[in-house]
């Protein structure tokens, strides 16, 4: 059950699709109080739970810290950071009271769940403009779903998205992009795509090639298609200002970007010096900037990564010269404590300055809207724009689409990446913990930089983040210019990385149809155990445990020089081992804790009872794979029949349609097993069942 409740006039935010009445009863669980903002207040009982907020630092519970949605550029993000790249307003109560609340209102808001008082959850909110949405189920998974239907349909890429992705900021040339397929291809690692960062621009320019690097760009596309390679190109936000380059006087003639309080345009600078920043609010300067993606279109790409779109700002022209003004007065002191201080915060506060976001305006059915007012609509729009050019280009054919900056309902158009975190061990648990909360807001389509962006990485680290990448639907090696390099053939330890590429691979018919279903469903991929146990309460605090679609739960080992860890099992489960050489052994495991091994080079998959894992045998594309021919895992314990439902197709056209799943029956025949397919183009090369 949904009840709306409007306060003032709130903004249109194209956030949810399925339109309800407001409600005039009280608002329910919070008290309220009005002052320049709203505050509501909940009381929290010793044990509540508090999920939620998506993309976001710390835990699964929420709980004892305060996040402010207020999209933000935090490059190496650390956990006292109360605000990153996203702002994803739902959370998820659960303790004596049960319900979900997503508040629809593109302003900044404060949740302090348990951070001033551990006790009280305060929202606070900038504006007094919102739409407030309560769901109440009986349970978790009932309340996730009925607000992800509210939402809309979470974006499918192409089935190609699943396959492994390298990326790298620094990759500058043709013969880059051509040593990074030999340095697969030699090694024989499956590689889906390369992606191309800000280099491959002319001067930083949207929708530009830099021809002195990239004088056959067009032959660069076709000669990695060959080899089953796309090219990935990033986009930026702001639009470089430079006479004679299109994007810019095009969007000028027609008023296409945002304005200062004079109404002229309104100058910050980023990658090229002084841009302009499209209004991505304004109806038709989106479908201006989305047809612009055609420029790369048409020289054969079929993917994006679009960037910067919080708007990250290095400064504003204000800004600067407030800088240098105050620098002049230190010029010729003798700097002590206090003045070094105030220096060195003159140049930090240079970017990304709350002051600048104050500073400009949108323009919304003919009227000026101040960018604070929705601010964080702005990289959700970015993308929602390049989605509808993709539509125009081919309504049929799914782009691969992400974004760094989003907003709950930019779900439905892209997917997210969780931005510049670091080469850190704690950085591998937090992408663990964050998907569900991913999830929960509608954002499947996934994943963190592996291995890490910022700072060196390890091959340990390398190791262990793929056995957990392998999982996340975007899986993507990316890492920042200066860092060590990343590519996985870099490493002396390459075969082993190889072997866990292909098994990501294997994987794939699982994780499509999976994904699949949990799009189409308004289901999660990841769940915390708490979901799908909630009689169980051993679980409620285990946030290194995920279960994964509907087969198997995953224990990731994320401590450097572990060989093994502690698991908590709710039920009985079938632990499969995966060792070097695709070795595997099986184990039964009891329900409750368990210490299991696992050497840098094995990692354990979890089969839930009665159910059943489907894997492909690996092949260097996912074109190339054969989806058709699977070998079946299954844990029957003492069942005589289990069901799975998979899903697959082309992996390339919009028309997804879940009634022409494949029901795979495998049953026991005396003493044998075998599996009937509801589709005789599919069948199974290999079958256990334990
Ligand atoms: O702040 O384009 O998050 O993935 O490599 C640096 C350069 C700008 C930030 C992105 C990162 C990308 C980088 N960009």
């Amino acid at each position: 059950m949904i009840k709306k409740y409007t306060y003032g006039t709130p903004f249109q935010t194209d956030t949810v699709t399925t339109q309800i009445e407001s409600t005039k009863e009280t608002f329910p669980f919070f008290t309220i109080k009005k002052e320049a903002g709203f505050s509501f207040t909940y009381l929290m009982g010793e044990d509540d739970i508090v999920y939620g907020l998506g993309e976001n630092i710390r835990g699964i519970n929420k709980r004892g810290f305060s996040y402010i949605s207020n999209c933000s550029d935090e490059c190496g993000y650390t956990e006292d950071k109360h605000s990153i790249y996203a702002a994803h307003n739902f959370v998820l109560v659960d303790g004596s009271d049960r319900f979900g609340l997503f508040i629809d209102c593109p302003e900044k808001i404060t949740f302090d769940i348990g951070w001033s008082d551990y006790d009280t959850f305060v929202i606070t909110t900038e504006g007094v403009d919102m739409d407030l949405y309560i769901i109440e189920e009986p349970t978790l998974q009932g309340i996730v779903k009925s607000f992800r239907k509210l939402i809309g349909e979470s974006y499918i890429p192409p089935k190609w998205g699943l396959g492994y992705q390298q990326s790298r900021w620094g990759y500058a040339s043709e013969e880059d992009f051509y040593e990074v397929a030999k340095g697969y291809e030699s090694n024989r690692i499956p590689l889906e795509a390369i992606y191309m960062d800000i280099d491959y621009m002319e001067r930083f320019k949207d929708f530009t090639i830099d021809r002195e690097k990239f004088p056959h760009f067009e032959t660069l596309v076709l000669d990695m298609k060959k080899k089953g390679i796309k090219l990935v190109p990033i986009i930026d936000a702001g639009v470089k200002i430079e006479d004679g380059y299109e994007t810019y006087e095009e969007g000028l003639a027609n008023d296409y970007f945002c304005t200062d309080c004079t109404g002229k345009p309104f100058v910050v600078a980023v990658w090229p010096g002084r841009v302009l920043l499209p209004d991505f609010l304004n109806p038709d300067a989106r479908d201006w900037f989305g047809k612009k993606y055609q420029f790369l279109t048409d020289l054969g790409i079929e993917g994006f990564w679009n960037d910067m779109n919080e708007p990250a700002l290095f400064y504003s022209d204000e800004g600067l010269k407030e800088t240098f003004d105050f620098l002049d007065t230190l010029k010729d002191k003798n700097i002590g404590i206090y003045d070094y201080f105030a220096l060195n915060d003159s140049i930090k506060k240079l970017s990304n300055n709350p002051k600048d976001y104050e500073k400009f305006f949108h323009k919304v059915n003919g009227e000026k809207v101040n960018h604070s007012k929705i601010h964080n609509l702005y990289g959700y729009n970015m993308t929602r724009a390049a989605a509808k050019g993709f539509d125009e280009i081919d309504k049929n054919k799914r782009f691969l689409l992400f974004s760094r900056s989003s907003c709950i309902g930019m779900h439905r158009y892209g997917g997210i990446w969780t931005g510049d975190n670091c080469s850190w061990w704690s950085h591998l648990l937090l992408n663990i913990k964050m998907m569900p909360s991913l999830n929960m807001c509608g954002f499947l389509y996934s994943g963190a930089d592996l291995g890490g962006f910022s700072v060196n990485t390890s091959y340990d680290l390398m190791v262990r983040w793929l056995q957990f990448g392998m999982f996340t639907p975007l899986m993507r090696n990316h890492s920042a210019l200066g860092t060590r390099d990343q590519e996985l053939y870099q490493f002396k330890g390459v075969s082993y990385l190889r072997e866990l590429i292909e098994f990501r691979y294997s994987l794939i018919p699982y994780l499509y149809s999976e994904y699949i279903k949990a799009s189409k469903n308004n289901d999660m991929l990841f769940k915390p155990l708490s979901f799908v146990y909630e009689e169980d309460i051993t679980v409620r605090t285990i946030e290194d445990q995920l279960i994964l679609g509907e087969s198997v739960m995953i224990a990731p080992i994320y401590t450097q020089n572990a060989t093994g860890r502690y698991v908590y099992l709710p039920e009985d489960m079938i632990m499969m081992t995966i060792g070097r050489e695709y070795t595997r052994s099986f184990t039964l495991l009891k329900k409750g804790h368990q210490y299991i091994e696992a050497s840098l080079y094995e990692f354990p998959i979890f089969i839930r009872p009665n159910h059943c894992l489907a894997l492909c045998r690996p092949s260097s594309t996912t074109e190339s794979l054969n989806t058709k021919n699977l070998e079946l895992l299954c844990f029957a314990n003492g069942s005589k029949e289990i069901t799975y439902e998979l899903y697959d197709d082309d992996g390339y056209t919009k028309d997804i349609d879940l009634s022409t799943s494949t029901f795979i029956t495998i049953q026991k025949n005396k003493d044998s097993w075998e599996a009937l397919f509801s589709n005789k183009d599919y069948h199974f090369f290999d079958i256990h069942v334990l």
